[in-house]
């Protein structure tokens, strides 16, 4: 792997002596969020795991290199850059060979990471079936890899962009082991409730750390989601932000946006909409998942020792 892949030297020391790291995604930098609180979330995020005792690992390509732990000015530049390419499973082929640089979705991040021997990941939240999958057929390569890649994925659930539902009826198919952190409702995103149930509810980052080890000393093999609503401060109520998430989805079939461009696009719209009410909340979410991440990284490495 050392042929594609560059682990900056802390990250491999901890993966080396056992301790723990965990992953970041880089599509939220450069396609999720707008500069400058892009990189000044990326870095306080990398804080945030640092006191849990954690090493942040951030993923991303840059020259076709895939680099895991990358420096400060390697995030800027992904941060600043304008030509970056969002890399999920089927893209990178075409990136690392003609040496791209590119921003990792949450597959594209599981994939570095697992390579990297990195079993732990902290984003905001993930890509899931799309509202009207009946007429494009569009499902988040992130599902196929929670099928198929043994990472963890501590988010902030699934955002109401996408049919919730369908969501959750896909990862269930899949195999795929969804844990809400401290709720009896699963989160969507900006809010604490998503209209479904939290159907395996755990209060204590230990016990998920059991519910980690218990999947893989099993070999079963695939992801979790580990799911963590909002703060209640930072919450936007549903029935606020679904009326823009409308509004959202109806410019996205005005532009005719498709394919990757998608979910970009409405996270572009929701934030326009919502005057960057929004992006604070997207901001608070991630804090707030980079410090039960690292809970839960360190608890698993207690395991190991
Ligand atoms: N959902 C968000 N914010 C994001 C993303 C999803 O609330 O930034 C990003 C993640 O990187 C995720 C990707 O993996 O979008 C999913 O894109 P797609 O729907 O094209 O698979
Ligand atoms: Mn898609």
């Amino acid at each position: 792997m050392e042929r594609f892949i560059d682990i900056a030297p802390e990250v491999q020391v901890a993966l080396d002596t056992g301790g723990p790291v965990v992953a970041l995604e880089s599509t939220i930098i450069a396609h999720g969020m707008p500069f400058p609180t892009n990189i000044e979330t990326a870095l306080s995020v990398q804080e945030t795991i640092r006191l849990q005792g954690a090493v942040p690992a951030t993923i991303g390509i840059l020259d076709g290199r895939i680099k895991v732990g990358m420096t400060e000015e390697e995030i800027y530049r992904l941060a600043k850059a304008e030509h970056v390419v969002k890399v999920s499973r089927r893209d990178f082929p075409f990136v690392v060979a003609n040496k791209l640089d590119g921003a990792t979705t949450v597959a594209g991040t599981m994939i570095a990471a697992d390579m990297a021997g990195i079993r732990i990941f902290v984003t905001g939240g993930i890509g899931g079936v799309h509202r009207n999958v009946a007429e494009t057929f569009d499902i988040s390569a992130d599902l196929e890899e929670l099928k198929r890649t043994n990472v963890v994925v501590v988010c902030a659930g699934v955002k109401s962009v996408l049919d919730i539902g369908a969501t959750l009826e896909y990862l269930e198919t899949a195999g795929v082991p969804v844990i809400t952190f401290g709720s009896d409702r699963f989160p969507a995103f900006y809010s604490r409730d998503s209209g479904f149930p939290a159907e395996c509810r755990i209060d204590d980052v230990g016990d998920i750390a059991s519910l980690i080890t218990v999947k893989y000393d099993m070999g079963l093999r695939g992801g979790i989601v580990i799911a963590c609503p909002i703060p209640e401060a930072f919450e936007i109520p549903a029935d606020d932000i679904n009326v823009t998430i409308q509004r959202a989805l109806d410019a996205a079939v005005s532009a005719n946006i498709t394919g990757k461009r998608v979910t970009p696009f409405l996270l572009e719209q929701i934030k326009q909409l919502t005057d960057g009410k929004s992006l604070e909340a997207n901001i608070q979410l991630v804090q707030n998942n980079g410090t039960i991440g690292g809970q839960i990284a360190a608890k698993l490495c207690e395991r190991v020792v």
